[in-house]
C-alpha cells in the first residue's frame, strides 16, 4: 500500500518548499531564499512580503502590455462561464477562428494559416513537424534533416532540444533527434560589442548553411529554424543582411526557413513580427508568449499559404495533418488572446516600442562604465548586459545579480549565464527605463 499519511515537513513547516521541483531553477538556493511573488499591476510585481518589484523582464518575456489587464482577465472569466472548454479536433469556437485570422492579418502577407498550441516548444515541434509533413506530401521524402544554430532556444521538446543550441539544455538528454546539424552563432564580440540594434558585422555567418548543404545535399535538407534575435541564450540580434541571406540560400536550395518569434513577436522589436522590421519572409513563424499577455498558455505557428495548400487534398473526411494537442485553441487562452491583441492595437504597443528603442539602447548603454561590463547588445525594448564571469565560477556573477535585483534593489530581471537581460512591457515610461537603468547599476556594483 501506498503510504499518503502526511509527509511531515508539510506540517511542522507553514511554508514548505519541499513538493514543487521548479523548472529551469536552482532549487535548493532558491528554497533558502525563496523569492516569492503574490500580485501584479503594471509595470510592478509584489512579493509575498509586500514589497513592490519593477518588473524589466517582462515576467519572462511575456506581459507585452503590463500585468493585470482588466480587459484581459474580464474576457478569461467570462469565457470560462460561457463556454470552459471544447474539443479542438473535429470541433470549433468561433473565437479560435477569430483569433487566428487576427493572427494572419499581423503576420506578413502570405503567412495566413495558423496552427494552435501551448507553448513555444510545443510551436517549434509542430513547425518541424510541419515541415517534414509538407516534404513527404511533395514526393520529397528525403528532406528530413533539420538545421538549427549554436546558442539558439526552441523550448524543450524533443525537437526543440534537437535544433538548440545552447550546450546546458542538450548535454543531459542523450543523443536527441538524428539528422539535426547547426549553424554557427552569430556573435563576435571583439567585432561587434556596444553595438545598438544590428551588428554590421556577421552576414557571412548565413553562408555556412551553403556550406552544410554542400556537406549533406540540398535533397537531404527539410528546414532551418533560428530566432530573429537570440533571446534566451542573452540577447544576440540578428546581424545586418544575416536573415536576408538566410532567406536566399533556403530559397535557392529548397529548404524551409523557420522564424522562432516566440520571444520577438508581437512588439518586442518594435513590429508585430520581427520578419516585418527585417523584410524577410519565412515559411514558418512560431509564436507563443505574448499572444495572450502571458496570461493564459498559448503558442502557434503561422503558416504559410503555400504550405497549408499542400496539405488540403484527397479525401474530405480524412485528417490531413495528424498532430495537435488536447488544449490547441483553448478558449480561454483565445478570449486572452483576442483581448490582449485589443490592447496592442488601441495602445498602438508595437509603435510604442519602436519610439522607445532609441531611448532605450542610449540608457542601457551608459552602463557601459560599470564594473566587469564585458559587452552590452540592445535591440527593440531588449538588452543583454554581458558581465565578465567569476573567476572559475561562470553563472555565479549572473546569479548573484539576479538576488541582488530581487531582494535589495526591487528589481526583476532575467540571467542567462553571467548576461543580464533587460525585456520590460511596452507600457514602460521613459522615466521607468530611467529608474531600471539605475537599479541594474547598483546590481552591477554589488556583484563586482
Ligand atoms: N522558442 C523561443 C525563441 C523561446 O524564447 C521557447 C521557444 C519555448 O517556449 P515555452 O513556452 O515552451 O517555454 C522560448 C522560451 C529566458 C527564457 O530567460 C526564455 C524562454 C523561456 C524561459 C526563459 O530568456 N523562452
Amino acid at each position: 500500500m501506498l503510504d499518503k499519511s502526511p509527509r511531515p515537513a508539510a506540517v511542522t513547516v507553514p511554508n514548505d518548499l519541499a513538493a514543487h521541483w521548479m523548472p529551469f531553477t536552482a532549487n535548493r538556493a532558491f528554497k533558502k531564499a525563496p523569492r516569492l511573488l503574490a500580485g501584479a499591476k503594471d509595470m510592478h510585481y509584489f512579493t509575498v512580503d509586500g514589497r513592490k518589484i519593477i518588473d524589466a523582464a517582462s515576467g519572462m518575456w511575456c506581459t507585452n502590455a503590463g500585468h493585470g489587464r482588466s480587459q484581459i482577465s474580464a474576457a478569461i472569466a467570462k469565457q470560462a462561464e460561457t463556454l470552459d472548454y471544447a474539443p479542438p479536433f473535429q470541433f470549433g469556437i468561433p473565437q479560435a477562428f477569430e483569433l487566428a485570422s487576427r493572427i494572419a492579418d499581423l503576420a506578413p502577407a502570405g503567412l495566413d494559416h495558423v496552427f494552435f498550441c501551448n507553448s513555444g516548444s510545443e510551436a517549434a515541434d509542430t513547425a518541424l513537424k510541419i515541415a517534414l509533413a509538407y516534404h513527404q506530401i511533395q514526393g520529397q521524402g528525403t528532406r528530413t534533416r533539420l538545421i538549427g544554430r549554436e546558442r539558439g532556444y526552441h523550448g524543450v521538446g524533443f525537437g526543440g532540444t534537437s535544433v538548440g543550441g545552447i550546450v546546458g539544455n542538450r548535454k543531459m538528454f542523450g543523443t536527441l533527434l538524428a539528422g539535426v546539424d547547426h549553424l554557427p552563432h552569430t556573435y563576435d564580440r571583439e567585432k561587434q560589442a556596444f553595438t545598438k540594434g544590428e551588428p554590421d558585422y556577421g552576414v557571412h555567418f548565413a553562408d555556412e548553411l551553403e556550406r552544410l548543404v554542400n556537406l549533406h545535399g540540398a535533397s537531404t535538407m527539410a528546414a532551418v529554424i533560428v530566432e530573429p534575435m537570440a533571446g534566451s541564450t542573452g540577447v544576440l540580434p540578428a546581424p545586418k543582411g544575416y536573415l536576408k541571406r538566410l532567406r536566399e540560400i533556403t530559397q535557392k536550395h529548397g529548404i524551409l526557413l523557420i522564424f522562432d518569434e516566440v520571444i520577438t513577436g508581437y512588439g518586442r522589436l518594435g513590429y508585430a513580427f520581427a520578419a516585418e522590421r527585417y523584410g524577410v519572409l519565412p515559411d514558418m513563424i512560431t509564436f507563443a508568449k505574448g499572444i495572450t499577455n502571458g496570461a493564459a498558455p498559448m503558442g502557434g505557428v503561422i503558416v504559410r499559404d503555400t504550405i497549408h495548400d499542400a496539405f488540403m487534398s484527397g479525401p474530405e473526411h480524412v485528417v490531413e495533418l495528424t498532430h495537435g494537442y488536447t488544449d490547441s485553441a483553448h478558449p480561454l487562452a483565445c478570449a486572452a488572446g483576442l483581448a490582449t491583441l485589443d490592447i496592442y492595437r488601441d495602445e498602438k504597443l508595437f509603435e510604442r516600442a519602436a519610439k522607445l528603442e532609441p531611448k532605450f539602447a542610449d540608457a542601457v548603454m551608459s552602463l557601459k562604465s560599470e564594473p566587469n561590463v564585458a559587452d552590452i547588445r540592445t535591440v527593440g525594448l531588449t538588452a543583454g548586459i554581458d558581465l565578465a564571469p567569476r573567476p572559475d565560477l561562470p553563472g555565479k556573477r549572473g546569479f548573484d545579480g539576479l538576488n541582488s535585483a530581487f531582494h535589495d534593489n526591487d528589481l526583476m530581471l532575467r540571467v542567462a549565464g553571467d548576461t543580464l537581460a533587460l525585456t520590460p512591457p511596452l507600457i514602460v515610461s521613459e522615466d521607468q527605463i530611467g529608474e531600471i537603468v539605475e537599479k541594474v547599476a547598483k546590481v552591477i556594483r554589488a556583484v563586482a
